[in-house]
């Protein structure tokens, strides 16, 4: 087999949910520096992978694909195992359900709607109006999220999964931005847990102070 390419800058929390998978997995890998200041999105070759032309983009063998999710769902059906990407469609469905409320509306709350105020846009343009109406969402979020996690280590239960990628990655962001968040026990260890993780340590909690404009 040879080695998969993904391409992404490491500071891009979209290529962090792939290089996390891949690390979780252990497969044998090599990123390119994409998007951002490395360019490399507009050309001729990378538009054939991802006509989208951002990151994350990957080949594995013969195959290239791009969106996140999409790939992160795509590795672990493929090399994943049984509690990473269960067989059983009704148990694999019950975490999907999850991956699918993180990446439409935990991520757009946290990424587009906060972290880009914040960080991405210039402190003249940024509506803080806008940002402390998506932190009071954010937290009705993160109280279902507690409710859900309960007594279980991850969201499939004892063992992490496809789920816990698209979930907890971002709450790097969520966890490290500075605002005021609800009191949840239950995810502040559930994030602990994932910082333990020499893959989310390694691959998730990238500093992205050189993102940050003021
Ligand atoms: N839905 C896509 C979104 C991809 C996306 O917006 N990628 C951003 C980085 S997080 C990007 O490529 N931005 C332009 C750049 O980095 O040059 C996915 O989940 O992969």
């Amino acid at each position: 087999m040879s080695k998969i390419e993904i391409w992404g800058r490491k500071t891009s929390s979209n290529v962090q949910t792939v290089m996390w998978t891949v690390a979780e997995l252990g497969l044998d890998h090599v990123r390119h520096d994409a998007g951002g200041v490395f360019g490399g999105t507009d050309t001729n070759e990378f538009l054939t992978i991802n006509p989208m032309g951002l990151v994350p983009a990957i080949r594995d063998d013969d195959l290239t694909l791009f969106e996140s999710c999409a790939i992160v769902r795509y590795l672990a059906a493929k090399y994943g195992d049984e509690s990473f990407w269960p067989a059983n469609a009704t148990t694999r469905a019950e975490l999907d359900q999850w991956a699918e409320w993180s990446k439409t509306t935990v991520s757009k709350t946290i990424i587009y709607d906060v972290f880009w105020q914040l960080i991405r846009t210039p402190a003249a343009d940024r509506d803080y109006e806008s940002v402390e109406r998506a932190i009071v969402t954010l937290g009705k979020l993160m109280a279902i999220a507690e409710n859900r996690l309960g007594d279980d280590d991850y969201l499939g239960g004892g063992a992490l999964s496809f789920a816990d990628i698209i979930f907890g990655h971002t709450l790097y962001r969520y966890y490290t931005l500075d605002f005021d968040r609800p009191v949840t026990p239950v995810l502040d260890a559930y994030y602990e847990r994932l910082t333990k993780r020499s893959a989310f340590a390694e691959h998730v909690m990238v500093d992205y102070s050189s993102l940050k404009v003021d």
